[in-house]
């Protein structure tokens, strides 16, 4: 399968992260990558498709912001990586601030996604691979891969999180609507809940977005993900959230696939874009589900029989030493 990733995408390197209190080694590394790289073979590099597509999904204001967090923090004195510690409760109007810590707050909703000197330029070759998969389908492959690093799940269009600094998937839609397709599905498959995703396109009728992911009762993003959120105005119905509990294995997990898929069969996508995240491996050190690298190969199986173009994502998967491994099985189904 066509595969793309730049080495630019390397160059985000937080050093830790807020994770239960503590500040732990950032799990989100470039090793993840270099065991992918040296799994799969014959990587492209994208081609530079420029700032316009990621600007279909995200705004002005927080691009700039992206772009300038990091200097404007080492301008403040500070050392490290950029983090919030302040939040606007939802509902506060928004305000146009000066101070780093107000912006932070402003445009994040998790303490535990730092934002490192590299970090603008990993996000956008990563979107650029997520573009130039897309362009692959478009072009008539019958499925890519785009190894995105930073992932992209968990941002919005105008808030970061969860690792994730631009929405590689929604970028990847828009590209193809801007292309000419009309219907686009969204599947999500990593561990946790695609919420950055789901509110891009929560008001939007021409692109259903489907997810399977941890309970957000038990697990993050919590605020996010149950089941009864269905989409809103045009979008009503086109948000389906499939929640699991921890300790799930396969055979539970392909039942709420199952539903999945044939929410997207009957909604009739000219495109499919998949979110795959291997953190619901059973040996992932954050996430709490419990399938084997063997089962990512039907599971991509099932996914392919929709017989649909499919341009297929990089979000999360923390167990590094089988990451490469998790990747290969799930692509192998598609061949
Ligand atoms: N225990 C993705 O898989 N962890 N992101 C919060 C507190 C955030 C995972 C830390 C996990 C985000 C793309
Ligand atoms: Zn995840």
């Amino acid at each position: 399968m066509r595969t793309f990733f730049d080495p630019r995408q390397h160059d985000h390197a937080p050093a830790v992260e807020l994770h239960n209190g503590a500040y732990v080694p950032h799990a989100e590394h470039r090793g993840r990558m270099e065991n992918v790289l040296a799994t799969l073979q014959q990587i492209e590099a994208p081609a530079d498709a420029g700032i316009e597509p990621i600007r279909r999904v995200h705004g002005d204001d927080y691009l700039a912001f992206l772009q300038t967090a990091h200097q404007r923090w080492v301008e403040a004195g500070r050392i490290g990586d950029a983090h919030g510690y302040a939040w606007p409760v939802v509902g506060r109007r928004p305000l146009k601030l000066n101070r780093i810590d107000a912006d932070l707050g402003q445009f994040s909703f998790d303490a535990s996604s730092p934002i490192a000197a590299g970090t603008w330029s990993s996000s956008y070759w990563g979107a650029q691979s997520a573009i130039a998969a897309t362009q692959a389908v478009l072009d008539g492959e019958r499925a890519a891969f785009a190894l995105c690093r930073p992932p992209g799940h968990h941002c919005g269009a105008d808030y970061l999180g969860g690792y994730c600094f631009l929405n590689n998937a929604a970028i990847a839609v828009e590209a193809a609507i801007a292309a000419g397709k009309r219907r686009v599905a969204i599947l999500d498959v990593d561990y946790h809940h695609g919420n950055g995703t789901q509110d891009i396109f929560y008001e939007r009728g021409d692109v259903l977005f489907v997810s399977v992911h941890a309970d957000p009762v038990t697990d993050y993003p919590f605020f996010w993900g149950h089941a009864d959120e269905r989409g809103e105005g045009a979008g009503e119905g086109a948000t389906l959230n499939l929640p699991l509990p921890r300790g799930t294995g396969l055979e539970a997990y392909r039942a709420a696939l199952d539903t999945g898929l044939q929410a997207i069969g009957d909604f009739g996508a000219d495109l499919l874009c998949v979110s795959f995240g291997a953190d619901t491996f059973a040996g992932d050190p954050i996430s709490q589900f419990a399938l084997q690298t063997a089962d990512y190969t039907p599971i991509a199986r099932s996914i392919a029989q929709l017989d649909l173009p499919t341009a297929i994502v990089m979000e999360g998967g923390y167990a590094v030493d089988a990451l490469g491994a998790n990747v290969a099985a799930f692509l192998a189904g598609f061949e």
